[in-house]
Parts: structure tokens; C-alpha cells; sequence
């Protein structure tokens, strides 16, 4: 996301400071160990407590800024990253993470999805993908499995699900990572190489909904029986969209590990030097103040 060396706080961030409320989600639920392991990477980043800003739609993993003693928004269902882009613009200095569900971020905010990833904009996006709507009780999410039944599909799920891999390539995200919460050094990893990116980064985290669908992810857990199959980044060209569309096409359970990853200009950036070129050109000239003046030259 952002230069974490030059910050380094006087004193390690406590876990004790990090945490605010206990919790809410059910026993089991796999968004406790993605939260620990939020909670880990901060601390072993040293990033400032100040500069930590959390931002999330609804949904159960969604109450993600409720446990995190930290600026934080619990915003509006599927908007989270139209206001973490605003945030990360006008605010470069502090570090920006979106966590959220599959059906945050991928139905009702997949638009919102694609034109943040387009845009490189600079923040970190934890999607914790349990295939179904837990919050609003067990409805089918774009990432259900075909034939899975719900309360919106009492017969099984007839639409085929997305494949976030793929859309996300796709899209221009410029960090690409799939982990599973029940594997937390791998997850820690990935969380820790999407923070350190400057630009779009994402992970999809399989997080198991232990409540409505419980077992959901044991095919890519070996202590259920399942395989957790590694991107071989040796061989992996991770500069490559068509390698990284060739990966996506491993389907159940997939791969594990970072898909893409490339730097190209952050939206941040570009929007930045966008704005010192004006600044010559109107001197004394506050950003605001450009800004202002540009919407209303669209008027
Ligand atoms: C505009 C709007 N539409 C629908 C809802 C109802 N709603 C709340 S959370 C949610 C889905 C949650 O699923 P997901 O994002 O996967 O999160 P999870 O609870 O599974 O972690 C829905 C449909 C809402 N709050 N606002
Ligand atoms: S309903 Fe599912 S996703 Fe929500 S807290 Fe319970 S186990 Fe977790
Ligand atoms: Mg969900």
C-alpha cells in the first residue's frame, strides 16, 4: 500500500491497543483468525496506530472496524471502496484497508470493484469470501457454488457463481492474492505482501461461514482431508495476465498464493501530480481550491 519503513512508531503496537470491541461472529467463524491476522501484520509492520484507517460496507465481515481500535467507517452495503478511494487520495499519508464479504464486494460493489482495481488506487482490499450472505441469514452470493441450496435458492443456486480471480485480472488490479483462513502463516503472508504493494491489492480469503455454510472450504484445508495447492511462484510469470487467467481456471479448490502481481502508476500518484502541475500554473492556489475550481468549470 505504502512506505511503512519511514514510520516506524517509538513504541510496538500492543495487540491489547489494536483491539476495540470483542467480537460479534459466531463461534468458529473464519473472520476471527483474518482479524488476528490483520492485527499481527500491523503489529509486525509497525505501522502507526494513527495512520491505520479501516473502512467496510455491511455484512458480517463487514463489522470488521467495530473490532479494530483504529479510524474506522462502517459504511453503506457495497460502497466501502468509493470512500477508501477517497480516503487513500486525499489522505495519502495514512494506510487504507477495505475488508468485506462476497456480497459487499462482489455483487452489490463489483462495479465499484472493477473501476477501483482500473484505477491502481492505492489501498488494501481483504475480501472475505464465505460464498453465501451471512449477515441477512443464508442467501445465495455470487461466489455460491452452483447447486447450493438457500433461502433465496431453496432448490440450489442455478447462477453460475463469478470467478473472482479472473475479474480481478481483468479488472487491473495490480496485486492479486488468494489465502484461506484456516492456513493463518500463508494468510499472514499474503496480507503482509498486499499491504507493502503501492497500488490496488487484494486477497480473497476464503473464510468459512460456520453458521450457513459450514465445511464450505475443507477441500483446500489437508486437516479436513482437502489439498492446499501453492502458486509456484518460481514458475509462475507473475507479471503475466494471461498466466495469472490460466491459474484462475483451477477452480475447487483452486490455487493458493499471489496470482499477479505488477507496479504501474497509482491513481494517488498520477491524481498528485496532476494537481503540483496546476499548482504552478496558479500560484497560491490551495488543492481544495483546484478542485473546486475544476467541478465547477463542469457545470
Ligand atoms: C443497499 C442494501 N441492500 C441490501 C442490504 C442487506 N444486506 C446486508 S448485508 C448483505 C449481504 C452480506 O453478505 P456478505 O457481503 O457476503 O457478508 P457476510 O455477512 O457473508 O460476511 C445484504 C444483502 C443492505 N444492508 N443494504
Ligand atoms: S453468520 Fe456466518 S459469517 Fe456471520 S458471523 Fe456467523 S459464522 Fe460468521
Ligand atoms: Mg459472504
Amino acid at each position: 500500500m505504502s512506505d511503512t519503513t519511514s514510520a516506524a512508531p517509538a513504541e510496538k503496537l500492543t495487540k491489547k491497543q489494536l483491539k476495540a470491541d470483542h467480537p460479534t461472529w459466531c463461534p468458529a467463524c473464519g473472520d476471527f483468525a483474518v482479524l488476528a491476522s490483520f492485527f499481527n501484520v500491523v503489529q509486525k509492520l509497525g505501522i502507526p496506530h494513527e495512520k491505520i484507517c479501516v473502512v467496510a460496507g455491511i455484512g458480517c465481515s463487514s463489522r470488521f472496524p467495530y473490532f479494530v481500535n483504529a479510524h474506522g467507517i462502517h459504511f453503506i452495503h457495497g460502497r466501502a471502496l468509493p470512500l477508501a478511494t477517497g480516503i487513500s487520495l486525499s489522505r495519502p499519508d495514512l494506510h487504507v484497508f477495505v475488508f468485506g464479504g462476497d456480497g459487499d464486494g462482489f455483487s452489490i460493489g463489483g462495479n465499484h470493484l472493477n473501476h477501483a482495481a482500473r484505477k491502481n488506487v492505492n489501498l488494501s482490499y481483504v475480501v472475505m469470501d464465505n460464498f453465501v450472505y451471512g449477515l441477512t441469514k443464508n442467501q445465495t452470493s455470487p461466489t455460491t457454488p452452483l447447486g447450493r441450496k438457500s433461502k433465496t435458492d431453496p432448490r440450489g443456486a442455478i447462477d453460475r457463481p463469478i470467478n473472482p480471480m479472473a475479474q480481478l485480472v481483468a479488472s487491473g488490479a495490480t496485486f492479486i492474492a488468494r489465502t484461506h483462513a484456516a492456513q493463518v502463516k500463508h494468510m499472514n503472508a499474503m496480507f503482509e505482501r498486499a499491504i507493502l504493494h503501492p497500488g490496488f491489492a487484494v486477497v480473497e480469503t476464503l473464510s468459512e461461514c460456520t453458521m450457513f455454510f459450514p465445511g464450505a472450504f475443507d477441500d483446500g484445508n489437508p486437516r479436513k482431508g482437502g489439498v492446499f495447492d501453492l502458486v509456484n511462484e518460481e514458475e509462475q510469470e507473475m507479471e503475466s495476465t494471461s498466466a495469472a487467467m490460466e491459474l484462475s481456471q483451477d477452480l475447487s479448490p483452486g490455487k493458493f498464493g499471489v496470482y499477479y502481481e505488477t507496479k504501474r502508476d497509482t491513481k494517488n500518484d498520477l491524481e498528485r501530480a496532476w494537481l503540483t502541475d496546476a499548482q504552478k500554473t496558479v500560484a497560491g492556489m490551495s488543492e481544495q481550491d483546484i478542485l473546486r475550481q475544476r467541478f465547477a468549470s463542469m457545470r
